[in-house]
């Protein structure tokens, strides 16, 4: 029988390619398709409109590097909200700090909650802890009705096409400021450098406007295009690229990608990167 390969197109001309061993789940939602496959070299893999969003192999190093530089840069983080992540694997890696009381997951699209929980339990598991309030909803909505509310929020969207395109405008950003306690820090994931580089530099002129202090940071992540990915915090009081490395506040848990020291060098860009973000 022909291998079975899944594709992703990264640009019209260049995709990534991975062989599957079984394909476990494929429903489309009001918002979205969701699809969930088992490949050969990544483990399952989780899909949203053709678009990875996450692998059991490489997602420890997405939720990681999403969660952990604001909750480490906040003096005293006790409530999150994380927009978009129904996979769970944002929620796994807040509740691992001891000082957190309340995570509120808004996900716009239940059906991503459900095949996440099925087939991702290693990525979902997070999602029962008694402290994490699960909310199938419009992020939009979620912060007009709770304004001054969270120490960090997290903005865990898809790509800027699609339900995750608003999640990109001044408009939310702007929401997503007042949500914030005072001294609050917000981060987003913000794309590939090479192939989304216009939507990172008006990103960063947009939060240049709203917020004292802005920083761009890099991961690697293998099944992502481009194979490197950036986020963005921002904060009025917290400079991203100054500001104290609160350690020591998780428990004893077996990190396979952050460290405090790799948090500051995350913040170290390459000239191309650097040139997207300098004003
Ligand atoms: N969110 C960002 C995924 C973007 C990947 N883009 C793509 N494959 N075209 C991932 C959500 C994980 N919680």
């Amino acid at each position: 029988m022909a291998q079975d390969w899944y594709r992703e197109n990264h640009t019209p001309h260049a995709q990534i390619a991975l062989s599957v061993r079984q394909r476990l789940f494929d429903q489309t939602s009001e918002f979205q398709r969701v699809e969930v496959v088992e490949t050969d070299e990544y483990g399952k893999m989780l899909l949203l409109d053709g678009c990875v969003m996450c692998t059991e192999r490489d997602e420890f190093i997405y939720h990681e590097m999403i969660i952990h530089p604001a909750l480490c840069s906040h003096p005293n983080p006790r409530d999150v909200l994380i927009i978009g992540g129904g996979d769970g694997g944002s929620v796994r890696e807040a509740i691992r700090h001891r000082g957190v009381k309340s995570v509120t997951l808004v996900e716009i699209d239940a059906l991503v909650i459900e095949a996440s929980r099925r087939f991702l339990p290693s990525i979902a598991c997070g999602l029962d802890d008694p402290r994490v309030d699960i909310r199938v909803a419009d992020g939009f909505v979620h912060l007009d009705d709770h304004q001054g509310a969270y120490d960090v929020i997290v903005v865990d969207s898809t790509d800027p096409v699609g339900p995750g395109e608003v999640l990109f405008t001044e408009d939310f950003f702007k929401k997503v400021k007042r949500a914030a306690r005072p001294g609050g820090i917000v981060v987003f994931q913000s794309e590939n450098p090479m192939y989304y580089s216009e939507v990172i530099t008006k990103m960063h002129r947009t939060l240049r406007g709203l917020f004292s202090h802005t920083g761009l940071y890099l991961a690697p992540i293998p099944t992502y295009p481009g194979g490197l990915w950036s986020f963005t915090m921002a904060s009025d009081e917290v400079n991203p690229l100054t500001g104290k490395i609160f350690e020591g506040r998780m428990d004893p848990a077996p990190l396979k990608y952050y460290n405090p020291k790799l948090h500051r060098g995350a913040f170290l860009l390459p000239n191309y990167v650097k040139a997207l973000v300098t004003p």
